[in-house]
């Protein structure tokens, strides 16, 4: 640990990194001790972020093993069961997947069979910046299954043909009760399912019919009903496709069609996903073939692409500061827009701050030299684990914690955030 970390921070230093330590269970992090005992593919990703700087040989054991999931498709299903785990100590579990029926699907391990936010290729980079030229051996595996994952994503899920992908479960989003998915949930058929009622419903009614079409890319296309274009899973894609293109540098390999797919996303995120009129990003359904008209906080997460129009930077920096996000709760940002009939401050990603979002955010924000968006950020992160410890997620008018306790990805982020303090005091 560096100079340049108040004492206050380096207690939270330790802090995050003790989450991080009781939740490894030797060959992966697990989200939060007991509502989350399997591997997570973006909580992973996340986690690798903080690890990178604590216990760099935990994030690559931590990146192998959750691509042992990898489908023969290319497919990073976001769950990857521990076989040590109860049948039933989380549902869904492996039963509703059934991967094992699945020819794509690897032996010996058990997965979901949905992608999540592939913020992999920008976590790999970074644990190779992080690492001097020796420890980067381990690109060499890793590089053909992230260019895997991709390839995945551009041949079986770019649905409307347009350089974006789409999602096909609200589980694919990583903010999975977000009231932007409220409409498109709407059209689905719960019939016949049991969960826990309602969308839960619809969630399990979504995953039977993949699942009964083998989950193939031509039921997604042509008869899924639930198809969304959303602007966080693509403005990660995005960045981690920019990543790749620095991982083949580091690898020897081409870069190029890594930029031509970055230039290609990036393009169709702002031809489909910008509403001029909202001043931000919004999903748009490709049942309907309408954007849908809900304002999240997802709908930032395009700062993230470093070609972002400065026009369109400022529109949402001003939005995003405004009273129906940062400028209206004392700990910001809240996941969707305060004065929307949907906001809900204490359930999920219906209106709660998470640490994720808030360091996504600020990743575009420093990529942007948003300086006051980006120490906004900073601040109120800090602040919340300071005051509530590790949690899920958090009020964001009042800071108390929310969901579970010691979550991995919020003491990962904190580690991130610490890190990236320390190297620009060091800078100084
Ligand atoms: C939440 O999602 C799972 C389903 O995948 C759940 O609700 O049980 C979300 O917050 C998701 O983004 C996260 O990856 C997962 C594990 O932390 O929990």
């Amino acid at each position: 640990m560096g100079p340049r970390l108040t004492g206050d921070e380096t207690a939270l230093w330790v802090a995050a990194a003790r989450v991080l330590d009781a939740n490894w269970t030797g060959t992966a992090t697990v989200p939060s001790p007991g509502l989350y005992p399997h591997q997570w593919s973006w909580d992973s990703a996340f986690v690798g972020m903080g690890l990178a700087h604590h216990r760099p040989d935990r994030a690559r054991t931590e990146f192998l093993s959750l691509f042992r999931g990898q489908w023969a498709t290319g497919l990073l299903p976001h769950i990857v069961f521990s076989s040590t785990e109860p049948r039933d100590a989380y549902f869904p579990g492996p039963e509703l997947w059934r991967s094992v029926e699945q020819p794509a699907a690897p032996r010996g391990v058990l997965t979901s069979a949905l992608a999540q936010p592939p913020l992999h290729a920008l976590t790999a980079l970074r644990m190779a910046q992080a690492s001097d030229g020796a420890d980067r051996a381990f690109l060499v595996p890793l590089y053909p299954c992230l260019v895997a994952q991709h390839a995945y994503l551009a041949r079986d899920r770019d649905i409307g043909g347009s350089g974006l992908v789409s999602l096909c479960h609200p589980w694919e989003s990583g903010l999975d009760d977000s009231p932007a998915w409220d409409p498109p949930l709407a059209a689905v058929d719960p019939r016949g399912r049991t969960y826990h009622g309602g969308d839960q419903d619809r969630y399990v009614a979504l995953v039977a019919g993949m699942r009964a079409a083998g989950y193939r890319a031509e039921y997604l296309r042509d008869d899924h009903p639930f198809v969304v274009e959303d602007p966080l899973f693509n403005a990660v894609y995005l960045a981690s496709t920019h990543a790749l293109a620095e991982l083949a540098d580091l690898t020897g390999a081409d870069p190029r069609p890594h930029r031509e797919a970055a230039e290609r996303i990036h393009g169709a995120l702002l031809d489909r996903l910008w509403d001029e009129s909202a001043g931000c990003f919004r999903p748009r359904d490709l049942r309907t073939g309408r954007l849908i008209p809900e304002t999240t906080e997802a709908g930032f997460a395009p700062l993230l692409d470093p070609e972002l129009p400065a026009e369109i930077v400022r529109a949402l920096a001003d939005l995003l500061l405004s009273a129906r996000f940062a400028g209206a709760a004392g700990y910001p940002v809240p996941t969707c827009d305060v004065q929307s009939a949907a906001f809900d401050r204490g359930t999920y990603s219906r209106g709660p701050t998470w640490v994720n979002t808030n360091w996504l955010l600020w990743s575009g924000a420093c990529a942007h030299d948003l300086g006051g968006v980006a120490d906004l950020l900073f601040g109120s992160t800090v602040r919340l684990v300071r005051q509530s410890g590790f949690r899920e997620f958090y009020d964001p008018f009042d800071g108390s914690g929310q969901g579970s306790h010691d979550f991995s990805w919020s003491a990962a982020l904190l580690l991130d955030l610490l890190a990236a303090r320390r190297s620009a005091g060091q800078a100084l």
